[in-house]
């Protein structure tokens, strides 16, 4: 019978030091642990010291281990790259992310992978579980830095759940990676593991916590900066709001282009624009900002094939149509209800329009892949 398949992808950056003994022990551990067939992906940012070059020399005598390059923008952006390059060459049923820097033992490798039964999707090595602990050389600020993002992702991401939710030591399961569809992000940093994990939770992935003991990296220097952490503090707020209630955003972002609208009609009368041109204008503007808080907010979750250009164009025909339904609606009822108030009429015309508008954008204009 065929093992199921696990593609480690060990991101490195100037970790020549570290990664010939690390992937050493990694293939050793998982050597003496049968179940797995084993893939390693080390996904290096044309690192200055040499680390390409020595997994170049391992991969001479092991046929398992593949190197991905690629300049340097970041932790986030290399996982994205590696995990593009692993699913598509080595169809992988499990993804295990690690560092390079034997924060996580090797040795930890097979118990993560024993933990992904059948109704789990996701396997964090946890520190912050009962069992799970940090040497006690880690520096005070890194320390506190990982609790305070923890606390950021915890209660302002709403990941409320998971205890180690910046944990870089994880196995996936495929399936549920493509549900997370982590393509989509538009981030570069350490902020990576959080978003990751957020929209795994989102997208129902079953999470099991084991505890580890997570080692100070005896050899080389942290990668950590400020624009992660300045990228991390901002991230968090942003997956707070992309929940996934749509309606209600979607309505909210129809209020604000009420004020757009108003807003644009009362200052471009002000610089003595005929009204009827100060109208068409003041609604399109409208129409725009909607779009584009829609495009980024409301529906900024789902992965959708089409070209911006594409969906703004279509964002605008939903628009006109909507304005073409609500017209209809107010026409027919004061035919219908001659005597009626007109205020009501033009009030009940918004229910109509309203649920097409929605339902076109939802359907058609933001579709997803
Ligand atoms: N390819 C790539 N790898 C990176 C980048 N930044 C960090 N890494 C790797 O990601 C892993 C985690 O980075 P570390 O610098 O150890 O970060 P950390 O574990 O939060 O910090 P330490 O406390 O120093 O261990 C290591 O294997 C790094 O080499 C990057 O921009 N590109
Ligand atoms: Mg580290």
């Amino acid at each position: 019978m065929a093992l199921p398949r696990a593609c480690f992808v060990i991101p490195t950056y100037n970790e020549a030091d570290n990664i010939t003994l690390l992937l050493t022990q990694v293939l050793e551990s998982m050597d003496t642990h049968a179940g797995w067939e084993v893939t390693v992906l080390v996904v290096d940012d044309d690192s200055p010291d040499g680390t390409g070059a020595r997994v170049r020399t391992f991969m001479a005598t092991e046929p398992r281990v593949h190197l991905l390059t690629g300049s340097k923008r970041g932790l986030g952006d290399a996982y994205l790259r590696g995990f593009e390059r692993a699913l598509s060459e080595f169809d992988p049923d499990v993804l295990v992310q690690m560092d390079a820097d034997f924060s996580h033992a090797p040795a930890d490798c097979p118990r993560l992978l024993d933990a992904l039964d059948d109704k789990t999707d996701l396997v964090i090595g946890s520190r912050y579980v009962s069992g799970g602990r940090i040497d006690a050389d880690w520096h005070v600020l890194r320390r506190w830095l990982s609790r305070g993002g923890n606390f950021l992702a915890r209660y302002v991401a709403r990941l409320y759940s998971v205890r180690d939710c910046t944990a870089g030591f994880k196995a996936t399961r495929v399936t549920a990676l493509n549900e997370a569809k982590p393509q989509r992000f538009r981030i570069q940093g350490y902020v990576f593991q959080v978003a990751l994990l957020h929209s795994l939770v989102v997208a129902g992935a079953r999470v099991t916590e084991i505890p580890i003991c997570f080692h100070e990296r005896s050899r080389g220097a942290t990668k950590l900066g400020v624009k992660d952490l300045l990228e991390f503090s901002i991230h968090v707020w942003w997956l707070r709001l992309q929940g996934r209630n749509t309606f209600s955003k979607f309505m909210l972002t129809g209020l604000s282009g009420v004020f757009v609208n108003l807003g644009t009609f009362a200052a471009l009368l002000s610089v003595g624009m005929h009204q009827y041109l100060a109208s068409a204008c003041a609604v399109e503007l409208s129409i725009i900002s909607n779009f584009l808080i829609n495009n980024y907010w409301t529906f900024g979750y789902r992965d959708i094939p089409t070209r911006k250009r594409i969906r703004g164009l279509k964002y605008n025909v939903v628009s006109l149509a909507t304005l073409a339904i609500s017209l209809a609606t107010f026409v027919s009822l004061s035919v219908v209800n001659s005597q009626g108030s007109p205020m009501l009429h033009q009030l009940l015309s918004v229910l109509p329009a309203g649920l097409v508008n929605y339902f076109a954008n939802s359907y058609w204009t933001f579709r997803e892949r």
